[in-house]
């Protein structure tokens, strides 16, 4: 196998034997296949695209068959195989629709009739596809990373598309352009110039994307506002909900509704909180369990109640929760519970619901703690007067964005180091699960401005985009120009597309770790840190004083 799409790789280089993340060979073949596959559906859907024929299902299709090769998403070859069927039902289809439309056949290239043998081994298919991918590129091993940050960069933007579609929020030209760089992954006639500018597309296409979800979160629940967040449970019978998935956990509250069940979140849906219509329909989403993804295998065995993993990042789970654990969506692991959905996609919870009614619940309080969420670009904004006037009196010296994903490595300390280290005239804003690490320090407030402000999840990172251009607005300098650093934590490749949205909208000095991308080549590396002076994390010291230098 070979595989090196998230932060956690064997090695710094590649996961060879086994995934670190727990996937096995077999499924990360089957997963090329499929990547194979839709890459192959590509130039047939572009064509449909620019012929006006409409395919929202098979766009639909496509995101989630993505999102589902995204690390720790499915680990579960039969989903595989049922996504391989469907994706070439759906390409013969769209096939023999152009061919309707247009009155003739189509020279289509030769990926687009590629047929794998479904009486043999998938998984040794999906390998020597995925030796050809790795050959095509020759020995230019730019060109080869270059190709693979798009591929990387594209599951990213599709996990979003995923979400914003499920909230009615969907653009043609977000649809067309996974297409566009998925077809491109087959073309030998690009140079490197031309795969740097599909690169920085991705990221133009994520912004859009992450702007659909965004208007799919408030125009649906409102605009987040700061909201205290119990992290002592409640005694009774408990739901913990984890992933990214907020209209799945609006689902289970709905579904609980009377049923004397609270609803916790996990992970990524700690900033569900923040969203009024949510908090002010369920009462009973209550609280957050737990901190980052990769410590689920040691909080998951003592939540009292059923848990439901709407997105990634999902472990393989361990005997003594599986029972109680449910699935649904792209999310998949062999012999999983998981959640059944009706022929209009709406998932019936009662499984979850009946498991969480039958274990015992919380029987004992625990002294109060919280948290703060709901530091959105509205909830911020609406304070700019406050802020700038702080920046202008000197009260407030810089704003840390240190924002991005957690992982299990023990260098991601540098992360904790740093927001314990930055002065006390700085305000940390943060994103994503990386703040667990952080999340309930006390850091107090300048002049009753929170020092630690979170935005919310990863997608967030399009609001933290509107307060910086809000701010740089109200200051009349670039966004480079403001007392703003950006120190990002990667893990899996919904980060690299925000990344490449930053590098986009021209964001420089962007320090990123804990390590960089193994599937950045020295050579793309000197590029970026040419252009945007990206660079690694050193240390929390030297890092805080670079960074305050600027500004
Ligand atoms: Fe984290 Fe996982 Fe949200 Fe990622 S829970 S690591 S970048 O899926 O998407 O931040
Ligand atoms: Fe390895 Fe990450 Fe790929 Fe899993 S997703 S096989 S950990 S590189």
């Amino acid at each position: 196998m070979f595989c090196e799409q998230c932060e956690q790789t064997a090695s710094g280089q590649g996961c060879h034997q086994w995934g670190a993340c727990g996937k096995s060979p077999e499924v990360n073949a089957i997963q090329d296949l499929l990547i194979y596959i839709l890459r192959g559906l590509a130039p047939i859907a572009l064509r449909a695209g620019e012929l006006g024929i409409s395919a929202r299902e098979i766009d639909r299709f496509t995101c989630e068959a993505i999102f589902a090769t995204m690390t720790n998403v499915n680990f579960d070859q039969t989903r595989f195989t049922d996504y391989i069927h469907r994706a070439i039902n759906y390409r013969e289809q769209l096939k023999a629709q152009v061919q309707v439309t247009t009155g003739s056949a189509q020279a289509w290239p030769a990926i687009s009739f590629y047929q794998p043998d479904f009486e043999d081994d998938l998984a040794s298919q999906g390998q020597d596809l995925a030796l050809q991918f790795i050959s095509q590129s020759g020995s230019d091993v730019d060109i080869f990373s270059l190709k693979l940050t798009v591929l990387y960069g594209i599951k990213g933007v599709a996990s979003y598309a995923f979400h914003a579609q499920e909230l009615g929020q969907e653009d043609d030209r977000v649809y067309q352009f996974i297409y566009e760089a998925l077809a491109a992954l087959d073309r030998q006639d690009l140079n490197l110039g031309d795969w740097v500018n599909l690169a920085l597309k991705v990221g133009e296409i994520n912004l859009r994307t992450m702007e659909l979800l965004d208007a799919g979160h408030t125009g649906h629940y409102g605009h987040p506002v700061p909201t205290a967040v119990p992290l002592n449970p409640r005694i009774g019978k408990a739901i913990l909900v984890s992933g990214h998935d907020i209209p799945h956990l609006e689902a289970i509250l709905q579904q609980t509704l009377n049923t004397g069940i609270t609803v916790y979140t996990h992970g990524e849906l700690l900033p569900a909180h923040g969203y009024p219509k949510l908090k002010q329909t369920y009462p009973h989403l209550y609280g957050h369990y737990g901190t980052a993804w990769q410590n689920q295998t040691k909080e998951f065995p003592k939540f009292p109640g059923a848990i439901v993993m709407t997105t990634n990042c999902l472990m393989p789970p361990h005997g003594n929760y599986q029972g109680k654990l449910f699935s649904l969506g792209p999310v998949g692991y062999p012999g999983l519970n998981t959640i059944p959905i009706d022929e209009n996609g709406h998932p019936d919870f009662t499984p979850a619901i009946q498991t969480a009614l039958e274990l015992p619940g919380f029987t004992e309080a625990a002294p109060a703690r919280q948290v703060t969420t709901g530091f959105a670009r509205n909830a911020v904004l609406g304070v700019a007067d406050q802020v700038i006037a702080a920046v202008k009196a000197g009260k407030i010296r810089h704003f840390f964005l240190v924002g991005g994903c957690d992982g299990a490595k023990p260098d991601r300390n540098y992360y904790t180091e740093l927001v314990e280290k930055v002065p006390e005239d700085c305000v940390v804003l943060t994103l994503a699960c990386g703040k667990f690490r952080f999340f309930d320090k006390e850091l107090g407030d300048i002049g009753g401005i929170p020092r630690l402000l979170d935005i919310g999840q990863c997608n967030d990172a399009y609001s933290a985009i509107q307060i910086a251009i809000a701010l740089a607005n109200a200051f009349e300098v670039d966004v480079n120009q403001l007392p703003l650093s950006m120190i990002l934590s990667w893990y899996e490749q919904k980060a690299v597309a925000v990344l490449l949205t930053l590098l986009h909208l021209g964001i420089q000095d962007i320090r990123l770790g804990p390590t960089l991308p193994a599937f950045i080549s020295q050579n793309v590396l000197k590029l970026l840190s040419d252009t945007y002076h990206l660079k690694p994390i050193t240390t929390p010291d030297a890092d805080l004083a670079a960074c305050l230098a600027k500004g």
